[in-house]
């Protein structure tokens, strides 16, 4: 990867060090390399960190756990694939973070995960640490008996890892509240323990919390709004994108539509939907739903009107807003410029870096306002931290008070980064601000607890 800007010279050292101790791993190299750039105004201010080596030891995860998973198939054949768990940072809580099932996944994808998390989770001011985990299972064309054994074994290995105080996985790309059910179930059977905060994304029968299968969704919506807020303006009127359509992507459609705006297309891996008249929501929710769903059913039962694109980019959509809500790098410097021409104003990652670095360089060049996935997708296990309040006392609260909750808090990340940025001299650099604000707290929660 070309970086036309050098690092500042006090992290240089750091980022060299991190590639040569984790080869070929260059989606970790990535998400170390955005944070570090952030880092040079707060070691000149702050000596200390520098000291005691904060920013080396945070680039080391805390512990990190590969496994076997043996299960089989429905034809009575042996699959094998390979479990993940990365401990990364326990300093402000728990590990905290999502389990990922996607045939990408290796320890590279599982270690930036791991590494956004830390800061994503301080940035929450909630009493989280950062993880993540997952598998190259791909549970494309499965079946539900399939799904679940291959998700039991996984938690055969994973249980001795995991625990309320200890380590509390979650979703995220192919894991949803049917696997978090079967994991739970399992959990519960080897430890003979009901032990509610040990996952989060439960259902709401057995300890899970309202709003957060939204959660993600909504919170993007709801810091975007703080972003047009900030200069004066609202979702009303105006044309959004929203990339994906899984988790992420379908509830913040929901919540841009119920603000006002209109989001005109969505994709998945097979291509893109554009529909001027505004994403069916129900439809697309029907579609989804169903065993095998893609966008591209979605325009056939629309007919005419929608068009599917299956070799194009959704980028070249025209929007005043552009969230991101599906992978890694997915919207590249040929998508940024394409967004550019078309007048976007707005990119705001809903997905975990699914913008490149080229891209957003030339975002940033042409006066888009861009803000980070480690700010902007908080919402969600922001929501899960009050998931697990909720378990802690035995709780369970309204819908309306979680998502005011939920409000809440996006606007508090939002401001957060906005004040951060302007006392570091940045002003207006929500990158600045989410990293810089992000790394203060764990820093100095690390400094607190000794030589750890
Ligand atoms: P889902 O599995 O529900 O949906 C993923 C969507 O992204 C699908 O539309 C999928 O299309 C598409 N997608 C996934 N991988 C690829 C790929 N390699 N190429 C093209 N499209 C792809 O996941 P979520 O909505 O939960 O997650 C989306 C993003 O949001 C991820 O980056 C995740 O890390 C992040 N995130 C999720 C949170 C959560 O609470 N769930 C919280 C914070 C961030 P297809 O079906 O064709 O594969
Ligand atoms: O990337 C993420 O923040 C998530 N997938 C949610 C993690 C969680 O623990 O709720």
């Amino acid at each position: 990867m070309h970086h036309p800007h050098p690092l500042p010279d006090a992290v240089a050292p750091i980022f060299e060090e991190v590639i040569r101790r984790n080869p070929g791993e260059s989606e970790f190299h990535q998400a170390v390399r955005e944070v570090l750039e952030s880092l040079g105004p707060v070691v000149a201010k702050h000596p200390e960190y520098a000291d005691s080596a904060i920013i080396r030891r945070l680039c080391e995860p805390e512990r990190q756990i590969i496994f076997r998973v043996p299960w089989t198939d429905d034809s009575g054949r042996v699959q094998l694939n390979r479990g993940f768990r990365v401990e990364f940072n326990s300093a402000l809580g728990p590990f905290k973070g999502g389990l990922r099932f996607h045939p990408s996944v290796y320890l590279g994808i599982v270690k930036f995960l791991g590494f956004e998390q830390i800061f994503k989770n301080s940035l929450t001011g909630l009493p989280i640490g950062g993880g993540k985990g997952g598998s190259d299972f791909d549970p494309k064309g499965r079946s539900n008996g399939e799904v679940m054994r291959f998700t039991q074994s996984f938690m055969t290995e994973l249980y001795r890892h995991i625990g309320e105080y200890t380590d509390v996985p979650a979703g995220d790309i192919g894991v949803g509240s049917r696997e978090i059910g079967y994991m739970f179930g399992q959990y519960k059977r080897i430890t003979n323990r009901y032990e509610s905060g040990v996952l989060t994304g439960k259902g709401l029968t057995w300890g899970g919390s309202q709003v957060r299968t939204e959660a993600t969704g909504y919170g993007t919506v709801f810091f975007v709004q703080e972003m047009l807020a900030a200069t004066g303006g609202s979702f009303a009127g105006r044309r959004v994108v929203v990339s994906g359509s899984g988790n992420v992507a379908r509830y913040a459609i929901e919540k841009v539509h119920e603000l006002g705006g209109t989001v005109v297309a969505c994709s998945d891996s097979g291509g893109y939907v554009w529909d001027e008249a505004g994403i069916d929501l129900p439809l697309l929710a029907q579609i989804k739903s169903g065993p095998g769903g893609r966008v591209a059913d979605y325009a056939a039962a629309k007919g005419g009107a929608v068009r599917h694109i299956s070799d194009g980019s959704i980028w070249d959509v025209t929007c005043d807003v552009a969230l991101p809500c599906a992978t890694q790098n997915e919207l590249d410097a040929e998508g940024a410029a394409a967004l550019i021409r078309g007048g976007c104003t707005i990119v705001a990652e809903g997905a975990n870096m699914p913008t490149t670095p080229g891209a957003i360089r030339a975002l940033r060049e042409a006066g888009v306002r861009f803000a980070p996935g480690k700010a902007v997708n908080a919402g969600g296990v922001a929501t899960s931290a009050l998931e697990m309040q909720q378990n802690a006392s035995r709780d369970s609260w309204s819908f309306e008070h979680t998502e005011e909750r939920l409000q809440e808090i996006m606007r508090q990340i939002h401001d957060r980064c906005l004040e951060t940025a302007d006392e570091y001299g940045a002003p207006g650099d929500y990158v600045a601000g989410a990293n810089i604000a992000g790394f203060t707290r764990v820093a100095d929660a690390m400094l607190a607890l000794g030589l750890v």
